[in-house]
């Protein structure tokens, strides 16, 4: 057995140190098969102090670490795509018992955020981040890659959940702030800095989160239109009429709702395909159904194709089913090109009509997908039957063009890094490599996502 994997089993247990490729399989592909590598070793530390012991061993061995949480990412920046040791942080997922008072939970990094938001309504409370993963996702990983989901216009991403972070440096140092008091200006903040880092910076292992009232009324509204327009119109007046319910605001496209009805055979809603869908979900301390109904009556009546206002948990999972399966039907139909974006307001609509042709010119035949969370620009372009970087090229300097970002909520990774300085200067680039060189000098973490490619350290281990 190599002396390393014998110093790692010394620390966290022979059978947490994985190095057969049966046991292994599983931490080396990412979610959607386009992102796959062979791992040296899989770690999986039990503690905090498992996870400082390890660090400090793979530091003095000068090799190559990829942190994983729920391996649910989807740019290829948890995964080994450069015989990388894995250390996975899933079995850091105890919760502490809920701090009514501050409204704040300490959890370990690996807690899923299904498994964060039972512990909050165990409280009467609840986590502000939802997103279709919620049984896989770590909120580690949450925080690392700054997942921002279903209700990011009410409660923003991950970083603004963040009070609080234990993480351990390149090294084996450990930071660890945990005290999430509201006020606390004493210098830099590194739970900011972490939240969008992808694991570049240092291996989060536990985390300080804030929680957010729970609303037990909630009500989903699913509405047709002819075009994007006017789908965007209606989420203008909505916005406007439900300042304080308005939670989701999504919106999908005739393609990806045809994909979903073929994968889960459902009919379509409202018995055919429109061409545009916007899913609303307000939620209150008291039934919103009443404000919803009369906000789409009176603001959106006459723009809408149709509409259906479900209150009762089945049919509410009955329209959220349209727009959640897309991702799992897109897997279902082959391997997506991912390109998660976000767009000025103003520029949504015609980002949306411009894609398909655009894609459809670089790669004859290519299908594309269209979704996201529109009250935040953010699009989820999916292109199916290729795998061409010039059309990632060609999206991502259309997006850049038209003033918007290459990375929305899902990251740079593996996948976006040679198109960073589309959306960051020179300069910004070298405040980043900065902040790296200061963090982990020997540039062993995740060295192969997020910074450009020269930046990587290249001889080969594993
Ligand atoms: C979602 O909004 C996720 O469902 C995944 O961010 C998006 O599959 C995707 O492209
Ligand atoms: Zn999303």
């Amino acid at each position: 057995m190599h002396p390393l994997v014998t110093a790692l089993a010394d620390v966290v247990g022979a059978s947490h140190v994985l190095t057969d490729p049966e046991l292994t399989a599983s931490y080396e592909t990412d979610w959607t098969g386009r992102f796959a590598g062979r791992a040296a070793a899989v770690v999986r530390p039990g503690s905090t102090a498992e996870v400082a012991a390890v660090m400090a061993l793979l530091h003095e061995a000068g090799r190559p670490v990829v942190p994983q949480g729920g391996n649910t990412g989807l740019v290829g920046g948890g995964v080994p795509l450069h015989g990388e040791v894995v250390v996975s942080l899933r079995r850091l997922a105890a919760i502490d018992a809920v701090d009514v008072a501050a409204g704040q939970v300490t959890t370990g990094a690996g807690a899923t955020l299904a498994a964060v938001d039972a512990a909050a309504a165990g409280a009467g409370l609840a986590f502000g981040v939802d997103l279709a993963a919620r049984d896989s996702a770590t909120v580690g990983g949450m925080v690392a890659t700054n997942a921002g989901g279903l209700r990011m216009l009410r409660y923003g991403p991950m970083r603004a959940q963040t009070a609080g972070v234990e993480a351990v440096l390149a090294d084996g140092r450990v930071l660890s702030h945990l005290a999430g008091l509201a006020k606390d200006n004493t210098g830099y903040d590194v739970a900011g800095l972490l939240a969008g880092s992808e694991g570049t910076l240092a291996v989060v292992t536990r985390l300080r989160l804030r929680l957010v009232p729970r609303l037990e009324h909630r009500t989903t509204g699913l509405l047709a239109f002819a075009d994007a327009d006017g789908a965007l119109g209606a989420l203008a007046v909505l916005r406007n009429r439900l300042p304080q319910s308005l939670e989701a605001a999504e919106l999908f496209l005739a393609g990806g709702v045809a994909l979903v009805c073929d994968h889960l055979g459902l009919p379509p809603p409202f018995g055919r395909l429109d061409p545009v869908y916007l899913l609303v979900e307000v939620s209150g301390a008291h039934d919103p159904t009443e404000e919803l109904a009369a906000a789409v009556v009176d603001g959106v009546g006459d723009r809408a194709l149709d509409g259906a206002v479900e209150a009762e948990p089945a049919g509410r999972a009955r329209l959220w089913r349209y727009r959640e399966a897309h991702t799992e039907a897109i897997n279902a139909a082959g391997v997506p090109l991912k390109l998660d974006v976000t767009l000025p307001a103003g520029e949504l609509a015609g980002f949306l009509s411009e894609v398909p042709g655009a894609v459809e010119r670089m790669a004859p035949g290519a299908r594309c997908v269209l979704f996201g969370h529109a009250a935040d620009g953010n699009v989820h372009v999916n292109v199916l039957g290729t795998a061409d970087p010039a059309v990632e090229d060609t999206v991502l300097r259309l997006v850049a063009r038209l003033g918007g970002s290459i990375s929305s909520e899902h990251g740079i990774g593996a996948a976006k890094r040679a198109w960073l300085h589309l959306n960051r200067s020179p300069a910004e680039i070298d405040v980043f490599r900065a902040i790296k060189r200061a963090l982990d000098p020997d540039g062993i973490l995740n060295p192969h996502v997020l910074l450009p490619e020269g930046d990587a350290r290249t001889e080969a281990l594993g």
